[in-house]
């Protein structure tokens, strides 16, 4: 039995990739930190059969400890401060988890792993925050990286100190470079999730409108349950490598909200949207558009599930959500 230690288990790529990786025979083991973190017990009611070892990215030596107990014979790093806005406020603590955590758990892999023949197989989290302000689209595996905030420059560091551990100690670490990435399990914080629960709030007469940002940005939104499958085949693979994963198709927030609100049965959605200062970054990507060829080619991926059918899934996630919670 294949055992995989997955930092962030709480959040929901680990989610995700916690219950694909049962799915295929594995044992699971999932980095938790802090006390009385309610997302523990959602963890382990979807899936009774991980183990749940307590460490912090912030602390290499329970890194180090966590990787000489459970023995992994694959790490996924996907511990990390993720929401870029907050990143903007608090700079320090993402550099601090989002970057050095990475070099932390390289160093824990590196040093219970032994020297060469390190048996341990290696997935950094890396994001397309990194092109930022872009300099080519489609964005791949050779376009320059331009972050445009603190979560992107430390996701850069994290990239490139990956990058650094493959060559300089012959690791085999990959890094995934995943544009958006959505679901039902998607944070509160993050837009879509955003709009597909503010929409069936409003559907269901709990919301009177829905705050937001710049409506002009346009991502490239993929399903997590499609993006965590890339992350295994990348460590499938004889030879450690970089890969773009994205479905290749861009939507603006105005997109997102037109097609949220048309799946709810509600035309005219711009009386119910407000634009607040408050959700505005000091600096925004405005273009993410991805090119997964290299992903497509040498891992066989490919995205299965499409924007349309990625917003009802949500929505009607959050209309189910919403009126248990209403009824209760
Ligand atoms: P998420 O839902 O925000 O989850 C983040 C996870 O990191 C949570 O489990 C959190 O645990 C954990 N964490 C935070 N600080 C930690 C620390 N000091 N030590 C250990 N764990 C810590 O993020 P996600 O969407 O699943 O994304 C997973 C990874 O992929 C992240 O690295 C993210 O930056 C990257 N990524 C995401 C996307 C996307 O579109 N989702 C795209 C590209 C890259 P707590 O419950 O304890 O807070
Ligand atoms: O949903 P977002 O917060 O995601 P963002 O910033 O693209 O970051 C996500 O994807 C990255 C991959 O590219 C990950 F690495 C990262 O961890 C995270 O998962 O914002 C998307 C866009 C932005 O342009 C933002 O300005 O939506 C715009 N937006 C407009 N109004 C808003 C809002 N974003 C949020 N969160 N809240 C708003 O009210």
């Amino acid at each position: 039995m294949k055992r995989a230690l997955i930092t962030g288990i709480t959040g929901q790529d680990g989610r995700h990739l916690s219950q694909f990786l049962s799915t295929k025979g594995y044992q699971v083991f999932g980095l938790v930190r802090g006390q009385n973190n309610p997302k523990i017990e959602v963890v382990q009611a979807e899936n009774p059969s991980i183990e749940l070892v307590e460490g912090d990215l912030r602390d290499l030596s329970s890194l180090i400890a966590i990787v000489e107990q459970v023995q992994p014979d694959e790490v996924y790093n996907l511990g990390a401060i993720s929401f870029v806005q907050l990143s903007f406020k608090q700079a320090e603590l993402t550099a601090e988890i989002t970057g050095l955590g990475v070099l932390r758990m390289l160093e824990a892999v590196r040093i219970v792993g032994g020297g060469e023949n390190n048996p341990i197989r290696f997935y950094q989290a890396s994001s397309s925050e990194m092109f930022g302000k872009v300099r080519e689209t489609p964005q791949n595996e050779n376009t320059p990286f331009h972050p445009r905030s603190p979560y992107g420059v430390a996701k850069v560091f994290g990239h490139y100190t990956t990058v650094n551990y493959r060559e300089a100690y012959g690791i085999h670490a990959s890094s995934g470079i995943l544009f958006n990435h959505e679901g039902p399990k998607r944070g509160l914080e993050f837009v879509t999730r955003k709009v597909t629960n503010a929409v069936a709030r409003i559907k269901l007469g709990l919301q009177d409108q829905i705050s937001l940002g710049n409506l002009e940005a346009k991502r490239d939104w993929g399903y997590a349950g499609d993006y965590v499958e890339a992350m295994w085949r990348m460590l499938q693979q004889d030879e450690p490598d970089d890969y773009v994963v994205a479905t290749g198709e861009a939507h603006s927030i105005r997109d997102l909200l037109e097609t949220a609100f048309r799946i709810a049965g509600i035309d005219d959605w711009e009386r119910f949207v407000v634009q607040d200062p408050r959700f505005y970054r000091p600096a925004e990507v405005d273009l993410l558009i991805g090119d997964a060829s290299k992903a497509r080619e040498k891992l066989g991926w490919e995205p299965r599930v499409s924007f349309e059918e990625l917003v009802q899934m949500m929505y009607e996630n959050d209309l189910k959500e919403e009126s248990e919670k209403a009824a209760r």
